[in-house]
């Protein structure tokens, strides 16, 4: 049975030293996730850090949602990392060196990945907007991001069409922003690792190897990651060996287009268009990737057309899409409140199955808990009126980073934080849920 974590500080001393973790990450520009571990720009951190920038400095939050556009491809993709050319191309691995985006057709002048990651921009520039509206109208915030946006967007819709099924299809598992989830393993079994003597990690510096992704996993990523960078990170060009309509990103993406219509009717534009993707893309979410039989939305692989039979916490954020049956969200519901998840019984939300085999409490999206997902699970409890449950999850979260040094993730048995400490986003939604 999971144990409670002591609750050693006030929220009055968390929301400071959440505010003085944001203020110390903070880069003229952008905030890295972590000093260590990742000293670049991060696309859903910067969003999720927004979220909380917006309560202590809403003209940060802006800026930080900016910088991150400005590093947009011509095709509408937003990167996943975004390179500070100040720091050492060595500090983190694979860095600009690996991912030559320069040299790639329709990329910014700064370096980028090739990836993407989760768009959960949208409804971060409206939440930014609305915290300081007066600041945010001076300076046109959303007239500026708004075609960005909505650019960044038809890539999804369109281009990661991979399928022809309407939905948007990820073809990294970094792009999942779960990198080494267990719903990707079966997909991932496919591909041949590069040899683990021909790349240096870098994460290993900083975190415990029985945290972090496995070597094989590693050689895995950099094979998908090299094949994509040798065509030119062209999606209708590139052979993909990995292409995987995962449910967290097609529901994020129709929350993010029912942002779209409100900041739409905000600065005068149509919201209908916006309207109609949310419900086409709601709509394939739940008949491709609803799983009754698992009370719960499972990945589908892109190039077989098969579903993968597993459930992760990627498998239940679909609740933050309104206006879903009955029936799924109840089932949803049931399913993190059983055995599998335990909610209200174990720390947060654990990012995997706590009754699964190849459960693991410490190795990163493979079992451990983590804030921005447990956020998200949150949001969508509050959409659907489960408010005591979303109340509880909150307690939770708060319960949990009290217990000291706003780690990257934590063990949903025990509470205890692992990963790298004073991550950003970890500090940025404890502020959201303080304010
Ligand atoms: C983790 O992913 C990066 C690769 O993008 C890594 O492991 O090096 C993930 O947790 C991802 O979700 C997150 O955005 C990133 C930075 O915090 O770290």
């Amino acid at each position: 049975r999971p144990h409670p974590v002591p609750l050693v500080e006030t929220h009055a001393d968390l929301g400071h030293q959440a505010g003085q973790v944001l203020v110390d990450n903070w880069r003229d520009t952008h905030t890295v996730p972590s000093d260590t571990l990742y000293p670049h720009q991060w696309s859903w951190d910067s969003a999720f850090v927004a979220f909380g920038l917006r309560h202590i400095c809403p003209r940060r939050a802006q800026v930080e949602l900016e910088t991150l556009f400005d590093a947009q491809w011509a095709d509408g993709r937003v990167p996943h990392i975004v390179f500070d050319p100040r720091v050492d191309a060595d500090a983190y691995f694979p860095g600009p060196k690996f991912w030559q985006s320069s040299g790639a057709p329709g990329a910014p002048t700064v370096e980028t990945s090739g990836l993407i990651q989760p768009p959960v921009h949208a409804p971060a520039a409206w939440a930014v907007h609305r915290a300081d509206p007066e600041e945010s109208t001076r300076r046109g915030f959303l007239e500026r991001l708004y075609p960005r946006l909505a650019a960044w967007h038809r890539y999804l819709a369109t281009d990661r069409d991979l399928g022809g099924r309407g939905l948007a299809a990820i073809v990294h598992p970094w792009e999942s922003g779960m990198d080494n989830s267990p719903a990707w393993d079966l997909p991932l079994s496919r591909v041949e690792p590069l040899p683990g003597h021909s790349f240096v990690r870098r994460d290993l510096h900083h975190a415990a190897p029985a945290d972090r992704p496995t070597d094989a996993d590693y050689g895995r990523y950099l094979k998908l990651a090299t094949r994509y960078r040798d065509h030119g990170y062209r999606d209708a060009d590139t052979p993909h060996e990995f292409a995987v309509e995962d449910p967290c990103t097609n529901a994020l993406l129709v929350a993010a287009e029912l942002a779209m219509a409100r900041i739409a009717e905000e600065i005068g534009a149509d919201p209908t268009p916006h309207h109609d993707t949310a419900a086409r893309i709601a709509g394939a979410l739940v008949r491709l990737l609803f799983d009754p039989a698992m009370g719960a939305f499972v990945p589908r692989d892109a190039l077989t057309g098969e579903r993968i039979a597993s459930v992760t916490v990627g498998g239940v954020i679909p609740l933050i899409v309104p206006g879903l049956p009955e029936e799924i969200t109840e089932a949803v519901v049931d399913t993190l409140c059983g055995p599998w998840f335990r909610l209200t019984d174990a720390h947060m939300v654990p990012s995997y199955r706590l009754t699964a085999p190849d459960y693991s409490p410490r190795r990163y999206w493979r079992g451990p808990a983590w804030y921005n997902t447990a956020w998200l699970v949150r949001e969508g409890l509050l959409t659907h009126g489960y408010d005591n449950l979303a109340q509880a999850l909150r307690a939770s979260m708060l319960e949990t980073a009290a217990s000291g040094g706003f780690r990257e993730y934590v063990d949903p048995w025990n509470g205890r934080g692992r990963g790298s400490g004073r991550f950003s986003w970890t500090a940025s939604l404890v502020l959201d849920l303080l304010r």
